[in-house]
């Protein structure tokens, strides 16, 4: 799977066709992964933010990027982890699936993608990383102009648990 790459880095600082947001239900920032976007991409991110009128938890949404190294955001929000009783599982998959679905009807090559909800809504990290993976080695099959995929991760625990669970995905 030479097309997904991990790094350890800022999310905002990654240059990429689009990067993904780690968003809320409002779509009008935060903290983490959100704050960083927003920063680096300029007050006019918001701007235009407002006029989406939120996003469901499980869909995705697209703006420009603005000041970032990127042609697009990609609006995502990720389910609260409240025990797995809630259908975070399926509300998580269905953020990657939109996500590269979004990706695909913008006619990009390069997505980059943070640890979604594995921050601030505790989302477990190997059972987030396993969707992650096992979502993203499913969309390059079915979408295949794209051609690099970056997974963003803000720290060794992070970056160590994608490397470890790529090789268990796809074992060669
Ligand atoms: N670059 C890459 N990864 C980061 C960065 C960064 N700059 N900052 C944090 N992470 P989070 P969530 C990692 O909390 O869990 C916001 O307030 C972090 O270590 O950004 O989906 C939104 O507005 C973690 O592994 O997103 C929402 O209210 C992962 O990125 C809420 O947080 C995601 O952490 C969304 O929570």
């Amino acid at each position: 799977m030479e097309k997904i790459e991990i790094i350890q880095d800022d999310i905002a600082k990654v240059k990429a066709d689009a990067i993904v947001n780690a968003a809320n239900e409002s779509l009008l920032g935060g903290g983490g992964v959100d704050g960083a976007i927003h920063r680096g991409a300029g007050p006019e991110l918001l701007v235009e933010c407002r006029t989406l009128n939120g996003c469901s938890t499980g869909d995705a949404k697209v703006t420009k990027a603005y000041n970032l190294g990127a042609s697009w955001v990609i609006h995502t929000v990720g389910p609260v982890w409240t025990g797995g009783n809630k259908n975070e599982d399926e509300l998580l998959r269905s953020c990657y699936q939109k996500c590269f679905q979004r990706a695909s009807e913008l006619g990009i090559t390069s997505i980059a993608f943070p640890a979604i909800s594995t921050g601030a809504y505790r989302f477990p990290l190997e059972r987030a990383t396993c969707i992650a993976l096992e979502e993203t080695i499913a969309a390059l099959k079915k979408f295949l102009k794209i051609q690099k995929v970056i997974f963003v991760c803000f720290g060794k625990n992070a970056f160590e648990a994608y490397q470890k669970i790529l090789t268990e995905k796809n074992p060669i």
